[in-house]
């Protein structure tokens, strides 16, 4: 589902080479995920297995797994739409509304973690950190995923 919406979106049709990325990398990241947090091994990951994987994650960002990069990458490209290597407000907001997130939403939190540059995959890294790892709950990086507020 995520492989079809996520190519609905940005107008990538089944056939196209930019599906078929999306498709591989998409299915690494799921398998590397099962790999990783299906503990009891049933095929799914479930609330309790996906928390403790990232709360791992959070003890040492720097010892990312794999697929854990590759998701960040991924991200990252999904959003930086021109592929000029930044993200914009625009794309952010284009990107994170097609969640269901308001727009207002979207441009309230790009502003909080960007604040009111554009951000370069290297600015989107140290966010993406601070959004599995920081304990504060005013870290920019929460905003990542174009939310600002949790409860
Ligand atoms: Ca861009």
């Amino acid at each position: 589902m995520a492989i079809e919406r996520i190519c609905r979106m940005r107008g990538w049709s089944p056939g196209t080479a930019k599906h078929q990325e999306t498709r591989e990398l998409l299915l690494k990241v799921w398998d590397g995920l099962r790999n990783r947090a299906d503990a009891n091994r049933d095929g799914q990951v479930s609330h309790e297995e996906w928390c403790s994987m990232w709360d791992e994650y959070a003890r040492d960002t720097d010892r990312a797994l794999e697929w854990q990069h590759s998701y960040m990458n991924f991200m990252f490209d999904l959003e930086d739409t021109s592929g000029d290597g930044c993200i914009d407000e625009e794309e952010f907001t284009t990107v994170c509304s097609s969640y269901g997130i308001s727009p207002e939403e979207c441009s309230r939190a790009f502003r909080k973690f960007s604040g009111g540059d554009t951000v370069t995959r290297e600015a989107f890294e140290e966010l993406w950190k601070d959004y599995f790892a920081s304990e504060n709950p005013d870290a920019p990086g929460n905003c990542i995923f174009g939310k600002t507020s949790f409860d």
